[in-house]
């Protein structure tokens, strides 16, 4: 396990957005400290994104007043309008056991629009799936049994079956932070089993500590195309950003899985597609060195818009042809 970080870069062939960040706490009508790690989707017309936002006593301070979550649409997904109130707050889903939800996912299947996404219990963390109606309420599914996170659903059923990627924490049995990606499948996104590894953290040449779903899943003629977030650990680091030691480097992967078996990686990217080297990704912010996907769409013409949050702080856009990325998934 390296104890610095090697050097990283991201793939020439993303671009980021040159006027990233595309949403902060600036373009939030209500209380807001840092706004991050958003789902986005096209749903109806238009592109619909649902944020993560934390309240902190203050910016600088780490001290958390509550997590919300934030509703925004955009005709183009550069520009975003914010809706005047949180899609759900903290107090709307607070009860004696449930503490919080964040980090959203959002995915289209036939036509309506679900959130996966990680709740906070008195008894562990929990990986919600839930169906939006009306851009207004959400209706739970389904929870899992804790500790998982970082769902994510597959825009459509495959061999007859829901399908999604999570990321399980075995703490005892893989030792502590050695978490994996896995897939699940369903017939009614309520019941889950059929339980396979896809992606453990060995396989991954520039992780050490964990590798997990980030945006849902795009379907393209190859197979389908996803993200993955990736950590490593430099135990040499001390204090940075606004911790008393932050160590961790989150950067993005990319891989390619058979249509018909999901769980089967057939292509991946050994390097990261996205690593941290912008100031709003490397320095500026809560945390220093994160990033994560938590959205993507195929657009007609074949441009790719990945969706990150960066440095748990603002939320960022970067883009790629999908061509360019299937031949850096296939590539040998
Ligand atoms: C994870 C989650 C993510 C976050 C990441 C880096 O555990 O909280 O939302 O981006 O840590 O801090």
């Amino acid at each position: 396990m390296p104890k610095v970080f090697p050097e990283l870069k991201s793939s020439p062939i993303i671009k980021r957005y040159e006027n990233n960040p595309i949403l902060s706490r600036h373009d939030v009508p209500y209380e807001a400290t840092l706004v991050y790690n958003a789902g986005v989707a096209k749903y109806e017309g238009k592109y619909v994104m649902i944020f993560r936002d934390d309240v902190r006593t203050a910016y600088g301070e780490l001290k958390l007043k509550g997590i919300h979550l934030g509703l925004a649409t955009s005709d183009d997904g550069i520009h975003w309008n914010v809706s005047p109130k949180p899609f759900l707050t903290q107090e709307q889903v607070q009860t004696e056991e449930i503490e919080r939800f964040y980090d959203p996912r959002l995915t289209v299947i036939d036509g309506e629009l679900y959130m996966c996404f990680a709740i906070d219990t008195k008894h562990g963390l929990r990986g919600g799936i839930g169906k939006i109606h009306d851009l207004d309420r959400l209706e739970i599914l389904s929870m899992t049994v804790p500790d998982n996170r970082n769902m994510v659903l597959f825009p459509e059923k495959i061999g007859g079956m829901y399908a999604r990627l999570e990321r399980p924490m075995p703490i005892y049995s893989r030792g502590k932070d050695r978490f994996d990606t896995w897939f699940s499948a369903s017939p009614d996104l309520k019941f889950w089993g059929e339980s396979r590894l896809v992606l453990g953290v060995e396989n991954v040449p520039f992780a050490n500590d964990k590798v997990g779903p980030a945006a849902p899943p795009v379907k393209t003629e190859k197979g389908w195309l996803t993200t993955f977030h990736a950590v490593d650990i430099d135990y040499s680091r001390g204090k940075n950003g606004w911790e008393e030691k932050w160590q961790k480097r989150y950067t993005a992967g990319i891989m390619l899985l058979d249509k018909e078996d999901p769980s089967k990686i057939i292509g991946m990217y050994k390097e990261p597609l996205l690593s941290p080297e912008t100031e709003y990704e490397v320095d500026e912010g809560i945390r220093q060195n994160v990033i994560f996907p938590g959205g993507m769409i195929l657009e007609d013409s074949g441009e790719v818009k990945i969706y990150y949050g960066a440095a748990d702080t603002v939320e960022c856009v970067a883009m790629a042809h999908v061509d360019d990325l299937l031949k850096l998934c296939l590539e040998k």
